[in-house]
């Protein structure tokens, strides 16, 4: 098959989803825990408007320091082009530009999904899946998300749902979420073993690998449901609405929780990273 083992990255994350230096230092940590599982690691990003697979560690220095970079998610994508903006791409963009290079495998945090609340607001991180024939390895959606309309949309768009050593659907800073997986892979090869059959078959969706947050960095779920609760109540407080809901709500669990939720985000961002490596490799 391909020649060398990749995985993509995405720079939302970097950009948007964590604070400064932090994150710089997380961005080039992850890339380093692909290589030393042995597979490359491909940073994604618009830069200049150019769809990139291989951000620079200056790009990436630039990205972090979050200036002048907008988060694109798929509605963006020509306008950032035909603009020939800076960009960081969402877990939708960032599978965007994985499959245009060729980029099967792609290690993020949380997947985008449906928004808890009267207002109606679905990531495109769904309609990504729905379209574009990419290996997503998360840590689930995010609990700040209303997590069975998100389970209930995957199976709706088609998209195989696989726990990687769980039963359910694993809900970021914690393991567990009540809800089904569509099969359980407790090793890369067997992942492999699905995703090389959906894409003989002509399946042209993406697919979910769900692992769990390390046990060790997981958060205490009331400690979790709290915090979510609040930082939802304080984005309605200020009226934060669309794609600064996202951003918004992480920052806010951050903060409020010390250093708790920070540890168990990094923990599963390399977790993810290090497994997404091990699939690439099996793939070959
Ligand atoms: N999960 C995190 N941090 C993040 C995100 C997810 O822990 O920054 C980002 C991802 O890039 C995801 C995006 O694709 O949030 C979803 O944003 P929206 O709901 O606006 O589609
Ligand atoms: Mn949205």
């Amino acid at each position: 098959m391909s020649q060398h083992a990749r995985v993509a990255l995405e720079s939302t994350v970097i950009a948007h989803g964590l604070p400064y230096p932090r994150n710089y230092e997380t961005a080039l940590h992850l890339e380093e825990v692909v290589r030393a599982a042995g597979a490359e690691a491909r940073t994604c990003g618009f830069w200049q408007g150019e769809p990139v697979a291989g951000l620079t560690p200056e790009q990436i220095a630039y990205f972090a320091r979050g200036e002048d970079v907008i988060k694109a998610s798929l509605r963006d994508i020509a306008i950032v082009a035909a603009r020939g903006l800076h960009a960081a791409t969402t877990v939708a963009t960032t599978m965007w530009v994985a499959h245009r290079h060729g980029i099967q495998v792609f290690a993020t945090g949380g997947l985008g999904g449906v928004h808890r609340g009267e207002d109606y607001d679905e990531s495109a991180d769904l309609t990504a899946l729905a379209a574009i024939p990419v290996l997503v390895v998360c840590a689930g959606a995010k609990a700040i998300l209303d997590l069975p309309r998100t389970r209930e949309r995957l199976e709706t768009l088609g998209v195989p749902v696989i726990g990687y050593g769980v039963d359910e659907l694993p809900a970021f800073y914690t393991r567990s979420s009540g809800l089904a997986v569509d099969a359980r892979c407790d090793t890369p090869e067997e992942v492999a073993a699905i995703w090389k059959a959906h894409r003989q078959l002509g399946l042209r969706t993406g697919m979910l690998v769900a692992a769990p947050v390390p046990e060790e960095a997981a958060l205490d779920e009331d400690v979790a449901n709290a915090a979510i609760e609040e930082a939802l109540a304080a984005a309605d407080a200020a009226g934060v609405k669309g794609k600064a809901i996202t951003p918004f709500l992480l920052a806010h669990i951050a903060e409020h929780t010390g250093e708790a939720a920070l540890r168990a985000n990094l923990a599963l961002l390399e977790n993810n990273a290090r497994l997404a490596a091990a699939i690439a490799r099996a793939l070959r």
